[in-house]
């Protein structure tokens, strides 16, 4: 099915975000989803080549995934926080459409940790760099991933994706929320489509959103709940053993997933808090924020 531009993006050639192919040395393929490929590549134009990461569709990507890299594009643009994924420029008119974005040292949060799994305490993997990971460095995480969703709360936008996977971690072990593609505005966009072919995160969603297709900063709350279950658990599958389809009768039920043994009760009772059938009941970030940041100071 063939696009047409409409009024929805605004793409002008002239855009500070227009990047040039020829502006970039490609390296390797960072990783590839459902739709979209990454690569790191070099900017040639800065002094030391500085890395970064170019976002394409793939071969056969089809109009709604176009308009997946495209809304990212719209998105990116407006945001600008450090534990927020940063846009440094874009091609939108070529017939191979790409996003340039920072680069993440360490990749996504999951795979940091569950690589870190296979490390003794301070010992670190030569190759990637990755280091075991201590409570501090756990705490430090969420609450760096707190602060970044208190920002898109401020500027109403609602992630809908939240999850390890969507968490790039920088140097200095920056967390960098990323992955817009299906982001919306709140105000623009407060009903949203049933796409048909939409693959869902089903085991990192609300009950709402599972029932009503209904996303908010509240949902992004629960789906904060269990990306610290994720963290917790150094990059566990959640609820594991079962199946999704029956996820939200269980959930409606009132079942949650238990305590992970490694996770103290303070802690769990805030994922508990996430995790509240009533999404008025659960915490705002601003107050996940100042609790992770409390804790963060104690040594537990
Ligand atoms: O865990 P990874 O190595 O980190 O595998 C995924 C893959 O691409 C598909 O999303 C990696 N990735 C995505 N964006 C970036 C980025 N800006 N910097 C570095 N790696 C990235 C991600």
């Amino acid at each position: 099915v063939p696009i047409t531009m409409n009024s929805e993006f605004k793409f002008d050639a002239d855009s500070k975000w227009k990047f040039h192919k020829e502006w970039l040395e490609f390296d390797e393929v960072l990783g590839e989803g459902e739709f979209g490929k990454v690569v790191k590549a070099f900017d040639i134009q800065t002094e030391k080549k500085k890395a970064v990461a170019v976002k394409m569709l793939k071969t056969g990507a089809n109009s709604s995934e176009l308009i997946a890299l495209l809304s990212e594009f719209q998105l990116l643009q407006d945001v600008s926080h450090p534990n927020v994924i940063k846009l440094i420029g874009a091609s939108t008119d070529g017939d191979c459409p790409f996003l340039v974005l920072e680069y993440a040292k360490y990749g996504s949060l999951r795979s940091y940790l569950r690589l870190s799994r296979k490390l003794d305490t301070c010992e670190v993997d030569p190759e990637v760099g990755v280091e075991a990971v201590t409570v501090k460095d756990i705490l430090s995480f969420a609450w760096q991933i707190c602060k970044g969703m208190g920002y898109l709360t401020e500027i109403k936008l609602v992630h809908r994706d939240l999850a390890a996977r969507n968490i790039l971690l920088a140097e200095g072990k920056i967390c960098k929320i990323s992955d817009f593609g299906l982001t919306r505005d709140i105000y623009e966009d407060s009903a949203y489509l049933k796409r048909s072919r939409e693959r869902v995160p089903v085991k990192w969603m609300a009950p709402e959103s599972l029932a009503d297709h209904v996303y908010t900063t509240k949902s992004d709350v629960w789906s904060f709940g269990i990306l610290c279950w994720e963290l917790i658990t150094l990059g566990a599958s959640p609820y594991p053993g079962i199946p999704p389809q029956n996820l939200y009768h269980l959930l409606k039920n009132g079942y949650r997933m238990e305590r992970p043994e490694n996770c103290s009760e303070t802690v769990f009772s805030i994922l508990r808090k996430c995790w509240a059938d009533d999404p008025n009941g659960r915490p705002s970030f601003k107050y996940l924020t100042i609790q992770f940041e409390s804790l963060m100071t104690f040594d537990l």
